[in-house]
C-alpha cells in the first residue's frame, strides 16, 4: 500500500479490488538516480549541453529535448463542460437484494460492496475557476461492478435546462463565457445565457433550481445527487420498471449564502475541493444513501407530465423514494491528472439489469460521452487508463489505436476457428451476467417533433416556488435580481420577467422591481397552489452538526481552560474548533495557567471559511479583540451570513450587539456584561459564568450549528 501525500488513512486499508488493481500502476517516489524516458542515468538536469560556457545549446542534447518536449505536451483539452472537478474513491453497499426489480449484480445482495469513483464538478467554468460560483454541480459515479463498469452521471439538481440533446450545443454556447470577451468565468450572469433561457421556456423549472441555494452548496458532501433521467431496471427474465435515482447526503443539504459564496471564491477558490480532500484525509468520510423512485411500465403515462421529460421530476408525494444502499467516499486520489482528470464517464456504461428510457436528452447523451473522450483522451483506448479500467475481465477484438497498452496475441475477429471462436458471444438467450437490451415495442413515423406531453413548462417551476420557505424565496428573488441585473440588454430582462409571470406573479413582480423592469400584469397562468415538502432545503437539514468547522477568536490573556474544554467537547461531535489569533504560535493565559496553540493566523484565513464563530473568554483577550478591526469584521461577516455566533465568558463583549466601540468600557469582571438569554438574537449563544458554563454552552452551540443558518436574524447589525 502506498503512503504519503494523497493516500488516505484507514479507508485505503479495506478490502478493495479496484485499489488493488490501481496499485499495479502506481509509481512511488524513486529512491534512485534520475534517468531519461529510456532509463539512461543522467548526471545533470539543470544545465543544457552547450558549446563553451556562454555558447549556444546543441541539438544533440537529447536530455533537454526530451524534457522540454514532454513538458510541452503535458496538457490535454479540458472537458467542454464540467471542466472543474474533484473526485474520490469509496464503496457502494447494497442494503438488500433487488432481484425482484433488477438483475444488476451490485444490487443483488445485502452488504455487497462495490468500489466506486465519484467526480463532483461545476459546469460553466474552466479547470481553474472558483468552486463557489452559482452553478449546477455534477455528481458522476463510476461503480466498478463485477459485471463491468456502471456510470451514473448525475447532477445535484433533479431536472435539466432542455428536453432534447440536440439543443445541448446551443445551451452550452449560451451559458459559457461570451464569445467575444470570454466573460464571465464560472457564472451565468450574462446576456447570452439569459437570452437563450428567456427564449426557451422549457428551461424555467431548472432556472428556479439554479437561482435557489442549491446552486451554492456549502460542501460537496452536503449535496443531493440525481440521475435526472428516467432509467429502467430490468429483471433476469426481462421485466422492466422505470427508475429515477437519488443520492441523499448523510450530512443533510446545506448551502452558503450568495454574499458568502462570492467572498469565498476569492478567499479560497478551492473551498469545495479542499473541504472534500480534508474530510477524507481526516477520516470524516462523506456518505450518501442511494434511493430509487419506481414506476411500473403500465403507469408510464399516468402522470400530469411525461416521465421521459428531463425538465420534470416525479414529486416524492406521488412516488416515494425507496432507499436501497449507501455510498462512502474514503480515499483520495493520488494523482489529480492521472485519476480525476483522466476519468471518463459515460451514460451508456450500463450493466445487466440497468437500461435506458426513451428520454431524448438521455438518448443524445448516450452518443456524446463516448465521442467527447475520443478527443479529450486522445483515442479509443482510454478505458485502459487505470482509473477507467473495469475490475471485470475485458475480452474483445478491439485492437490498436493511440496509446494501446495491451500486447494482444492471437486472432482479433469473429467468427474465428484459430482461437476456438473466442472470445465467444453469449448468444441471445438470457443468461446471468450478460447484458441484454430491454425489449420494447416501438412503432411510429419518422418525425422531428417534440411530444405534446412535454409542453407544460411552468407547473413544476411553480411547484418548486410554492415549496420554498420564506427565506428560500427571498434568496431566489435576490438571485434573479443579481443575474438579470447584470444583463445589459433590457429586452432580455423583460422577456425573462414575462416568463416568470407564468411561475408566480409575486415572484415576477419582486424580480421586476429590482431590475428596472415594469411590474408585469397578472397573466392567465394562475398559481396552482400545490407544493412538495421534499423540495425545500428547510426540510433537508441534517440535525447533526458533525464535520462543521468553528473559528475560536482569541488573543493573549485568553481563558485557556474554557477554550480547551470547548475544543474537546465539540470534537466529540466531530466538530473542529480552530483557534485564530492575530499571529501564529501560541497565546498566553490571562491567569498564567498555560498557553493555547494558535491554529491559524487571522490574516491567512477568513470568516467565510467557517461555519460558525466563537469569541474566547478572558477579559484581556476580549479587550484586544474588540479593538481589532479584523476581528470585528470576522464576526460581523459571520453575523451577516446568518451563522451561529457564540461567546465564552467575557467574550460576549466582542459580539456585535453588545460590544461598545470603546473597549476601555470593559470592566475587569466581565460577569456583569453577560447578556441574558432573552437579550440574545437567534443563533447567538453566550456562556453563562460558572462551572457548567462551557458544557451548557457546548450543548446550545451544537444545536445552533445543526440549524446551519438563522435567516430570520436581522442581517444588519444594530
Ligand atoms: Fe453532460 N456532458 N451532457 N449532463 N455531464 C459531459 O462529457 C452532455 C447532462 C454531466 O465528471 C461531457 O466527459 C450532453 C445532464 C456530468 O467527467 C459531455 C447533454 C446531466 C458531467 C456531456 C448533457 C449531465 C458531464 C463533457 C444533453 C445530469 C461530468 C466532458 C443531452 C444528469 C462528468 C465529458 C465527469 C459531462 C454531454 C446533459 C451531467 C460533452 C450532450 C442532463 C456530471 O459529453
Amino acid at each position: 500500500m502506498a503512503t504519503g501525500p494523497g493516500t488516505a488513512g484507514s479507508g485505503a486499508d479495506r478490502e478493495d479490488p479496484k485499489n488493488e488493481q490501481l496499485e499495479a500502476f502506481r509509481a512511488h517516489p524513486a529512491q534512485d538516480l534520475l534517468t531519461t524516458d529510456q532509463g539512461v542515468r543522467i548526471d545533470d538536469t539543470d544545465n543544457s549541453l552547450r558549446v563553451g560556457e556562454r555558447g549556444p545549446t546543441l541539438l544533440e542534447d537529447f536530455q533537454a529535448r526530451e524534457k522540454l518536449t514532454h513538458f510541452d505536451h503535458e496538457r490535454i483539452p479540458e472537458r467542454v463542460v464540467h471542466a472543474r472537478g474533484s473526485a474520490a474513491y469509496g464503496y457502494f453497499e447494497a442494503y438488500a437484494s433487488l432481484a425482484d426489480l433488477t438483475c444488476a449484480d451490485f444490487l443483488s445482495e445485502a452488504g455487497l460492496r462495490t468500489p466506486v469513483f465519484v467526480r463532483f464538478s461545476t459546469v460553466q467554468g474552466p479547470r481553474g475557476s472558483a468552486d463557489t460560483v452559482r452553478d449546477v454541480r455534477g455528481f458522476a459515479t463510476k461503480f466498478y461492478t463485477r459485471e463491468g463498469n456502471y456510470d451514473l452521471v448525475g447532477n445535484n439538481m433533479p431536472v435539466f435546462f432542455i428536453q432534447d440533446a440536440i439543443k445541448f450545443p446551443d445551451f452550452v454556447h449560451a451559458v459559457k463565457p461570451e464569445p467575444h470577451n470570454e466573460m464571465p468565468t464560472g457564472g451565468t450572469a450574462h446576456d447570452t445565457f439569459w437570452d437563450f433561457c428567456s427564449l426557451q421556456p422549457e428551461s424555467t423549472h431548472m432556472l428556479m433550481w439554479a437561482m435557489s441555494d442549491r446552486a451554492i452548496p456549502r460542501s460537496l458532501r452536503m449535496m443531493q445527487g440525481f440521475g435526472v433521467h428516467t432509467f429502467r431496471f430490468v429483471t433476469a427474465d426481462g421485466r422492466g420498471t422505470f427508475v429515477k435515482f437519488h443520492w441523499r447526503p448523510k450530512l443533510g443539504v446545506a448551502s452558503q449564502v450568495w454574499d458568502e459564496a462570492q467572498i469565498t471564491a476569492g478567499k479560497d477558490p478551492d473551498f469545495h475541493r479542499r473541504d472534500l480532500w480534508e474530510a477524507i484525509e481526516g477520516g470524516d468520510y462523506p456518505e450518501w444513501e442511494l434511493g430509487v423512485q419506481l414506476v411500473a411500465e403500465q403507469d408510464e403515462t399516468g402522470f400530469d407530465f411525461d416521465i421521459l421529460d428531463a425538465t420534470k421530476l416525479i414529486p416524492e408525494e406521488e412516488v416515494p423514494v425507496r432507499v436501497i444502499g449507501r455510498m462512502v467516499l474514503d480515499r483520495n486520489p493520488e494523482n489529480f491528472f492521472a485519476e480525476t482528470e483522466q476519468a471518463a464517464f459515460h451514460t451508456a456504461n450500463v450493466v445487466p439489469g440497468i437500461d435506458f428510457s426513451n428520454d431524448p436528452l438521455l438518448q443524445g447523451r448516450n452518443f456524446s460521452y463516448l465521442d467527447t473522450q475520443l478527443i479529450r483522451l486522445g483515442g479509443p483506448n482510454f478505458s485502459q487508463l487505470p482509473v477507467n479500467r473495469p475490475i471485470a475481465d475485458v475480452n474483445h477484438n478491439h485492437r490498436d489505436g493511440y496509446g494501446q497498452q495491451v500486447i494482444h496475441s492471437g486472432t482479433s475477429y469473429a467468427p474465428n476457428s484459430l482461437n476456438g471462436d473466442n472470445p465467444h458471444q453469449a448468444g441471445q438467450d438470457r443468461q446471468p451476467g450478460v447484458f441484454q437490451h430491454y425489449q420494447q415495442r416501438v412503432d411510429g413515423d419518422t418525425i422531428r417533433k417534440r411530444s405534446g406531453s412535454f409542453s407544460d413548462h411552468y407547473s413544476q417551476a411553480t411547484l418548486f416556488w410554492n415549496s420554498m420557505a420564506d427565506w428560500e424565496k427571498q434568496h431566489i428573488v435576490q438571485a434573479f435580481r443579481f443575474e438579470l441585473g447584470k444583463v445589459e440588454n433590457r429586452a432580455i430582462r423583460k422577456r425573462m420577467v414575462d416568463n416568470l409571470t407564468h411561475v408566480d406573479h409575486g415572484l415576477a413582480s419582486a424580480v421586476a422591481a429590482g431590475i428596472g423592469v415594469d411590474v408585469p400584469e397578472q397573466t392567465g397562468t394562475a398559481n396552482h397552489g400545490r407544493s412538495s415538502a421534499a423540495l425545500s432545503q428547510q426540510n433537508l437539514l441534517p440535525g447533526d452538526p458533525g464535520t462543521r468547522k468553528v473559528a475560536l477568536l482569541a488573543a493573549d490573556g485568553v481563558d485557556v481552560a474554557s477554550a480547551a474544554a470547548l475544543q474537546s467537547l465539540l470534537k466529540q461531535h466531530s466538530v473542529t474548533v480552530e483557534v485564530l489569533a492575530a499571529h501564529d504560535g501560541s497565546l498566553h493565559d490571562g491567569n498564567g495557567e498555560g498557553t493555547l496553540p494558535v491554529t491559524r493566523a487571522l490574516p491567512t484565513t477568513a470568516s467565510v471559511l467557517y461555519d460558525a464563530v466563537v469569541v474566547a473568554g478572558g477579559a484581556e483577550s476580549a479587550r484586544t479583540l474588540a479593538a481589532d478591526p479584523d476581528t470585528r469584521r470576522f464576526v460581523e461577516e459571520a453575523w451577516r451570513h446568518g451563522k451561529p455566533i457564540g461567546a465564552l465568558d467575557g467574550g460576549a463583549y466582542v459580539l456585535p450587539p453588545y460590544g461598545p466601540a470603546d473597549p476601555a468600557g470593559l470592566s475587569d469582571s466581565s460577569d456583569s456584561r453577560t447578556p441574558t438569554a432573552s437579550d440574545l438574537q437567534e443563533g447567538v449563544v453566550v456562556a453563562a459564568p460558572g462551572e457548567n458554563g462551557v458544557d451548557d454552552f457546548a450543548d446550545a452551540f451544537l444545536a445552533a450549528l445543526a440549524a446551519h443558518r438563522f435567516p430570520d436574524r436581522p442581517p444588519v447589525l444594530t
